[in-house]
């Protein structure tokens, strides 16, 4: 068949298995990684290519983009686009497609696990058990946690996801104040213009803002030295909205109470210091990793390609 009824769409990355068989069914889809020179490739074929299916972990860069001088849609597979060259797809016109709401659920439960396992240290409990420390110890033997229910929840970013956090924290008859540069009209919640404030007044502070240059360090010494002792930090944006080396010396120092991370500056690697820490929670960046979830973000992502190719705007276009 030729590329005229199958176009060509380039691959950045890993994807959900369905939504490369989906992708094959409907179109010429060629990988870009495990090519011995990608670039070369690109220099090569790039012109070939009308479309970009990548994820929030990979993106696609300026250079790339600059190299598929016929490429009018890339549509990923996530929220973030901090990995996208935005502004390069922005002045060439290139149609950015991404997955919003659809995992709000599943990252605002993750944001709850990691405070409620971080708190209660259950993991730590979990070892405890397994290890027979339990069993040689006697009942009663592990140590008190902390409480979350009632506690104040301070989160850093209340767009979507955020929204959803502090719905759920009603459930747990928590009190929510929440920051961003912008006061978000009619909801119930305060707001704190100062982050620094907003962690000092925090028992648990939540980062969901978006990721990339605007936001990066947001959370660093400073914040976590308001967030103090008694005070425990939940990421689930991006690793790059903290200064992980400060994170890691206010854990190690026991500047802060503890830490739920889902997300890591270096991913997949995770600070050597913070593994042997029993008051932190690491998770491998699955706060959207369910099959209900990742199943709705992989439709999602092929529905923006294919409207696009059809109709000229995606469902989910970010610009
Ligand atoms: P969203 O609706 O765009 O919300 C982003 C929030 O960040 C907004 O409230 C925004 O408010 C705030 N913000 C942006 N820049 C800021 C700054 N410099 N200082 C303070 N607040 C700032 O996005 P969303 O759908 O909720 O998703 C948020 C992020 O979560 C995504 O971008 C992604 O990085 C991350 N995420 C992670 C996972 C995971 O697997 N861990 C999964 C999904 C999403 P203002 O514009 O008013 O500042
Ligand atoms: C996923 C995410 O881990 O949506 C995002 O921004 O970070 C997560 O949902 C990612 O899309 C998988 O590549």
């Amino acid at each position: 068949m030729k590329d005229i009824e199958r176009p060509p769409i380039l691959q950045i990355g890993d994807l959900l298995p369905i939504l490369e068989t989906w992708l094959r069914e409907r179109y010429t889809l060629v990988r870009l990684d495990g090519r011995p020179d990608p670039e070369v490739f690109l220099a090569d074929e790039g012109a070939r290519f009308v479309g970009v299916v990548t994820s929030a972990m990979y993106g696609v860069t300026a250079g790339q983009i600059a190299a598929m001088p016929n490429l009018k849609a890339i549509s990923s597979f996530g929220v973030g686009i901090d990995r996208i060259a935005m502004d390069e797809a922005r002045s060439r016109g290139i149609a950015v497609g991404y997955t919003p709401n659809i995992l709000n659920d599943c990252v605002a439960d993750i944001a709850f696990a990691l405070m409620l396992d971080v708190a209660r240290a259950t993991p730590e409990a979990d070892r405890y058990v397994r290890s027979g420390e339990w069993a040689r110890r006697g009942p009663n033997s592990f140590h008190l946690a902390r409480k979350v229910s009632g506690a104040r929840l301070g989160i850093a970013g209340l767009g979507r996801i955020g929204r959803t956090i502090a719905r759920r924290a009603l459930g747990f008859e928590m009190e929510v104040r929440y920051h961003s540069r912008h006061p978000v009209a009619d909801v119930p919640w305060g707001y704190e213009p100062s982050l620094i404030e907003l962690a000092r007044w925090a028992d648990f502070l939540v980062a969901i803002t978006a990721g990339g240059e605007g936001t990066r360090h947001l959370i660093d010494a400073d914040v976590l030295g308001a967030l103090g002792p008694r005070g425990f930090l939940v990421n689930v944006s991006r690793g790059s909205v903290v200064d992980e080396q400060a994170l890691v010396r206010a854990l190690v120092d026991r500047k802060i109470a503890g830490a739920g991370l889902d997300v890591f500056e270096n991913e997949p690697h995770v600070p050597g210091e913070l593994l042997a820490l029993d008051n932190v929670v690491l998770l491998p960046h699955i706060a959207s990793a369910t099959e209900e979830t990742r199943l709705a973000m992989a439709r999602r992502t092929l529905d923006n390609l294919e409207r696009f190719l059809g109709e000229g705007r995606m469902i989910s276009q970010a610009v």
